[in-house]
Order: C-alpha cells, then sequence, then structure tokens
C-alpha cells in the first residue's frame, strides 16, 4: 500500500469517529496524519505485536487532543482492532476524548493538557541515552502549543543534554482555539528562535512524503525541530483552513461528502 492509501485510510477513520462521537478537533487530528503516516508506516522501530520491547522508538503526541488521529494510526499500524475506533469519545467504548496510554496498547503518554509532551519525552531521551539505548524519542506539538512557557522550558534543556536522539515536530497549521497563531502569539521568527536555542532546524512541507522522511531520517549532532507547514483540516475540502473544524463535529450529509474526497 503507498503511503496515500494509507493517509487517506486513517482520515476516513477520523472523520467517522469524530462524526460518530460528535467530537470536536477533526480539522487539529487531519493536519498530522501525513507525518504519522510516514513514522508509524517508515521511520518508527515499533512492532506491534510486542508494543512494550524496551529497544522501540517512542512517539509523543503532545497535542492531546488530536486523538482521533494517533487512535486510527494506531489502528491502521494493527496495534489494535479497528473495531475499537466506533466506540472513540462515547459512554461504553475504551477510547477517550484525549489521549490515554492505559486504554490500547502504543499510546506512549495520555496528554491532552498542553505543554508537556516535550519535557516527557525529554526525559525519555535522556533515559535512552544514559542506558545506552539507540532508540529515539519524537514529539509532536501544535502551534499554539508553543504559548505554553513549559515548551520552552523544555526546549532551552534539550541542547545542553546533547539529545541528538530527540525530535520535536511542529504541526505548524497556523490556526489554534481562538483564531489564528499570528495574530494570538505571532511565532516568527519560529526557526531563528530555535536555531538560537541551539537545535538543528530543518523546514517542511508536512504533506510532502518525501520532505517528512527526508527530515525524520536525517542524522544530527544536536535535538532535531521540524517545523512542518501543515493544513488544518487537511483532505477535507470544507474544513480545510477553517478555523471552525477546531469545534464542530461532521454531520451526515458532511461526512459523506468527506467520505467520498478521501479515496
Ligand atoms: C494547558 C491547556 N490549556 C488550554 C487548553 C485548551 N486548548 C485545547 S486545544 C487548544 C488550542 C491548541 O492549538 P494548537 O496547539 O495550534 O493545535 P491545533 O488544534 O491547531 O492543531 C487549546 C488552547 C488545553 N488543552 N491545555
Amino acid at each position: 500500500m503507498n503511503l496515500n492509501t494509507i493517509a487517506n485510510s486513517i482520515r476516513r477513520s477520523i472523520v467517522k469517529m469524530n462524526a460518530r462521537s460528535k467530537a470536536s478537533h477533526s480539522g487539529t487530528a487531519l493536519s498530522t496524519v501525513d507525518i504519522l503516516t510516514v513514522l508509524y508506516f517508515k521511520t518508527l522501530n515499533i512492532d506491534p505485536k510486542n508494543p512494550l520491547h524496551v529497544n522501540r522508538d517512542k512517539f509523543i503526541l503532545s497535542k492531546g487532543h488530536g486523538s482521533s488521529a494517533l487512535y486510527a494510526t494506531l489502528a491502521e499500524r494493527g496495534f489494535f482492532d479497528k473495531s475499537l475506533l466506533e466506540g472513540f469519545y462515547l459512554d461504553g467504548g475504551i477510547l477517550p476524548g484525549h489521549l490515554d496510554k492505559e486504554a490500547v496498547p502504543g499510546v506512549e503518554v495520555s496528554s491532552g493538557s498542553l505543554g508537556h509532551g516535550l519535557s516527557l519525552g525529554l526525559g525519555m531521551a535522556i533515559a535512552n541515552k544514559v542506558d545506552g539505548r539507540d532508540s529515539k524519542v519524537y514529539v509532536m506539538c501544535g502551534d499554539g502549543e508553543l504559548n505554553e512557557g513549559s515548551m520552552w522550558e523544555a526546549i532551552m534543556f534539550a541542547p545542553c543534554q546533547q539529545l541528538k536522539n530527540l525530535t520535536l515536530i511542529i504541526d505548524y497549521n497556523k490556526l489554534q482555539g481562538y483564531g489564528r497563531t499570528n495574530e494570538v502569539i505571532n511565532l516568527e521568527p519560529l526557526s531563528d528562535k530555535f536555531t538560537a536555542f541551539n537545535w538543528d532546524v530543518f523546514e517542511i512541507n508536512g504533506h510532502d512524503y518525501t520532505e517528512i522522511e527526508s527530515a525524520l531520517t536525517q542524522t544530527t549532532q544536536k535535538p532535531k525541530v521540524i517545523i512542518a507547514h501543515t493544513i488544518k483540516g487537511k483532505g477535507v475540502s470544507y474544513m480545510e483552513n477553517q478555523f471552525v473544524w477546531h469545534y464542530k463535529s461532521p454531520n451526515e450529509e458532511q461526512l459523506q461528502q468527506a467520505l467520498s474526497e478521501l479515496i
């Protein structure tokens, strides 16, 4: 299966999950899918049959309100049965609206309260280094999540520890919970900020599989940040770059339109 086919299947799961449970955050989830697809189907050293093996790479979705994307990706990769997705965010289901590491195999960290994933990943990267493991740690955050001061504490700390096994991926979809990122708290010049904090910086199109894979696999001597330019709602025409899809869930007609576009 090619990556585009896999990503479309994940996107179909996401819109169905959010329509069924009337959940928010469809746009949030859809912007991450191409990166998750490359990570889980090309890059990460993981084994769905042995999800806790000690030498595995770890991925943390720090923007835990995009949970539907990670659950759908893990199911697509075979960590658990896709039928569990049907109970997402519903009474009786086992997949909560924000990420729960106890819910299903493959979720490394419970998240949803923004600003914590990088610090947790940093600790895991230090543990790998101390224990002499080659395993890598990848953390994805939102651009709005960079409003959290705790993010910048971790961004300062990682280079001091020379954590070349740590990668931060910024899902830079330019929208957040209360509007456009450059109007809420402008992050620019973002690349210069990370360079000044002593990270190796890669800036890519977060929907181009070649660029994603290339940035993920570059070896560095410092912690790596991938500033991934993405589109909130990517793949569903009426959701793309539309702030309201941070909150709304698709009705039946909108769901059918989305599914017809994701083939
Ligand atoms: C500590 C904390 N404060 C506030 C929120 C409420 N909240 C949920 S999503 C969101 C916006 C996140 O924007 P961004 O990181 O850009 O993610 P996107 O949905 O755009 O991908 C906020 C403020 C939260 N989840 N955690």
